[in-house]
């Protein structure tokens, strides 16, 4: 009997025995392994005479194939007997309720800041930010509000020092001034954030919000204005036409100025926006006074625009019927869980993600 059908028979024999998988492995190795028999076999194949050589390469081939099939073989037997075994005896406890979670709510001025610069950045603006710590010359003198102006009293300003160089913003327009500093024309920004006045009762709070706007190039003009805003009330209110009224007014850095108001009516104890008798003031606006510009580097004579400022807080009650302005900062749970928005929702008027 030849050597190889002598390993052959002798495996098989072996094999033929109940084993557990680490005696297999024990056989797989003694036959495979670095100095398994059979690997020494194939080490052999070169020595023998060459008109032997090819049969017994083939011999040697089969028998591997063989002795390897069975050895798989054998394995995966044992490998799903444990895997039956285990799934007959650990079972997963289906009927255990789930831990309750609770889920966070977007507040209504997030959700209106979003919904505002959705609406402007379709016209082509960029939302810029700044910080809420300012100076007095980002926040007034660069805005043609010089140190003896009376408006610096009437914003009730937050001074952070004795010297009053360090304040809190009262407007976000020293975001378009920084905006402005730091780029070259032209310019289309809005500019909301939180905002700072010493002023506090049920229509005051002394941390509010703005959203400002900006749009200077070489051709802007007082019709631009009026089509950018009527825009935006259209848009914010979801209504296809609005009544709207600009009155003459005053800002230090916009000449003219104007107050825009939209017409109302109250249906059924419900408010109507864009139409009826009565005149609810929203915003200010005006194009952008001269030394402003040249305040911050641009030439007037080659550059003009627009620029308004609108309070968030009180469009996002009007929108959202909330009727306490206080109600806002009060960090009430269950308020923001009934006033505020669910973050995955995603309602066809949301127009941060819908669009
Ligand atoms: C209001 C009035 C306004 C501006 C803000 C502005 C900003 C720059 C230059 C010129 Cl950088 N103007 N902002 C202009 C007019 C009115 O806000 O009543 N806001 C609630």
């Amino acid at each position: 009997m030849s050597d190889l059908k002598k390993i052959k028979d002798k495996f098989l024999l072996k094999l033929k025995n109940q084993l557990n998988l680490s005696e297999i492995n024990q056989i797989k190795s003694d036959l495979f392994g670095k100095n398994g028999i059979v690997t020494l076999q194939f080490k052999k194949i070169r020595s023998i005479p060459e008109t032997e050589r090819k049969k017994f390469a083939s011999d040697l081939n089969i028998i591997k194939d063989q002795l390897q099939d069975l050895i798989n073989l054998k394995i995966n037997k044992i490998e799903n007997t444990e895997i039956n075994k285990k799934l007959k005896k650990e079972k997963i406890d289906i009927t255990l309720p789930e831990r309750p979670f609770t889920k966070g709510k977007i507040h209504p001025v997030s959700q209106t800041i979003d919904e505002i610069s959705s609406i402007f950045s379709e016209i082509g603006f960029s939302v810029e930010e700044g910080p809420d710590v300012e100076n007095e010359y980002n926040n007034f003198t660069a805005l043609n509000t010089p140190d003896n102006h009376p408006a610096r009293d009437m914003h009730d300003t937050f001074y952070l020092d004795e010297k009053k160089e360090k304040l809190l913003r009262t407007h976000t327009s020293p975001v378009q001034i920084r905006t402005m500093l730091k780029d070259k024309p032209p310019f289309k920004i809005i500019a909301p954030g939180r905002t700072y006045r010493s002023d506090s009762d049920q229509t005051h709070s002394p941390m509010f919000h703005q959203v400002e706007g900006l749009h200077i190039d070489k051709d802007i003009n007082m019709g631009h204005l009026k089509g950018c805003l009527n825009y935006f009330i259209k848009e914010f209110f979801e209504v296809d036409s609005i009544k709207m009224r600009f009155r003459p007014s005053h800002f230090p850095f916009t000449e003219p100025s104007a107050e825009v108001d939209i017409g109302y009516k109250i249906k059924d104890g419900k408010i109507i926006i864009g139409e009826g008798d009565k005149w609810l003031e929203i915003l200010g606006c005006g194009m952008v006074h001269p030394n402003v510009l040249k305040n911050v580097k641009v030439d007037p004579s080659k550059f003009q625009g627009y620029a308004f400022g609108i309070g968030i807080d009180r469009l996002a009650m009007l929108k959202y019927g909330i009727n306490d302005l206080r109600s806002f900062f009060d960090c009430d749970y269950r308020w923001l869980n009934h006033f505020g928005f669910d973050p995955l929702d995603v309602p066809t008027n949301y127009r941060g993600l819908s669009r």
